[in-house]
């Protein structure tokens, strides 16, 4: 654990400018549930606070408390450079590297504001003022909970918060399944039901959601476009531009598809390559020790964690696709 904050509630309450709170682009569950529940939070304390993410998200998060009060950055970048400039304090959640914000991160990293970084992904760059880390805890959202509950005052955390830091804990850990789950991950869900949390009602608002057009993407890539390699322990998929417009695919539709391939008895590692016009985006996922973020970080520009990570290709969706099946090679040991 990295904790070095110094701010606490009075100060939070006496600050003169702005308080901003932002996360990673096409923000994800833990992400849009860290900056509404922060965000929330203050309200209850009587704190105003902004948040701007820098890109749209997907729409099964449309129900979070707070998220009509949420701003997109590259809607309205001129106006909102002025807000962080003005700003005392900038929450930046569940990222650790500023090119995860685009645009943003020049304007956070020349800012005057205190900086304060919560979030557990590996590496994290020095741009912060204060920061709250844990590298491999299950998500950003249980990092809110400890923080309010060691620094500020958990008093103030009500259902609605609650309902926000849930949906990162079962967005982030697969609900409960992957091997970030920890005892503190399952006692703070419960904390959270005796707040009046519901789980299987956001389990439905956050997962029974989805466009007919999404399943039907699923169930062509599941039929025709996933290969099994390494002798079963690979499982690895694509989708090419021309399917992501057949099937009419918008923001978050792929989110998750990924892991089906661990859902095949013997598969280690799962990859998921799509072609997204001007880059080709590649997830992956594995069990036990394969490590995703070292695999991404030496053959496709990325990282993230030890059985997730995200990476890209400025090559061709074939050539992406062939280069995956010839390094795949090079890590035989840890399948
Ligand atoms: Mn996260």
């Amino acid at each position: 654990m990295q904790d070095t904050i110094r701010h606490n509630l009075d100060q939070l309450r006496n600050h003169s400018g702005k308080i901003i709170i932002t996360a990673h682009h096409k923000p994800d569950g833990d992400a849009m549930g860290s900056c509404l529940s922060l965000y929330n939070y203050f309200k209850n304390v009587g704190i105003a606070s902004k948040v701007i993410v820098p890109t749209d998200y997907a729409s099964n998060l449309n129900w979070l408390p707070g998220n009509d009060d949420v701003n997109i950055y590259e809607n309205n970048a001129p106006s909102f450079d002025d807000e962080i400039d003005n700003a005392d304090y900038i929450f930046c959640l569940d990222f650790n590297a500023l090119s995860r914000i685009n645009q943003m991160g020049e304007k956070v990293g020349g800012s005057n504001a205190v900086v304060i970084v919560i979030d557990h992904h590996q590496s994290p760059e020095d741009f912060d003022n204060e920061r709250f880390i844990e590298i491999g805890a299950s998500s950003t959202c249980e990092l809110i909970y400890r923080y309010i509950n060691k620094h500020l005052d958990p008093a103030f955390i009500d259902e609605k918060v609650g309902q926000c830091i849930y949906t990162g804990l079962i967005t982030d850990t697969g609900s409960f399944r992957f091997s970030s789950t920890t005892s503190s991950t399952i006692r703070t869900a419960a904390d959270l039901m005796d707040l009046g949390v519901v789980p299987d009602k956001i389990y439905r608002l956050l997962f029974d959601q989805n466009r007919i057009e999404r399943l039907q993407l699923l169930g062509h890539l599941l039929s025709n476009n996933l290969e099994i390699l390494e002798g079963g322990k690979v499982a690895m998929g694509y989708l090419s531009l021309e399917e992501i417009e057949q099937f009419d695919i918008v923001t978050g539709d792929t989110e998750g598809f990924v892991n089906y391939g661990l859902g095949i008895a013997g598969v280690k590692m799962s990859a998921l390559i799509i072609d997204r016009g001007p880059l080709v985006k590649m997830s992956f996922r594995s069990v036990d020790s394969f490590p995703c973020n070292i695999f991404s970080a030496e053959n496709f520009n990325g990282g993230g964690h030890k059985n997730a990570a995200g990476g890209a290709s400025q090559d061709t969706l074939q050539q992406t696709i062939d280069k995956f099946k010839s390094v795949i090679q090079n890590y035989r040991e840890f399948l």
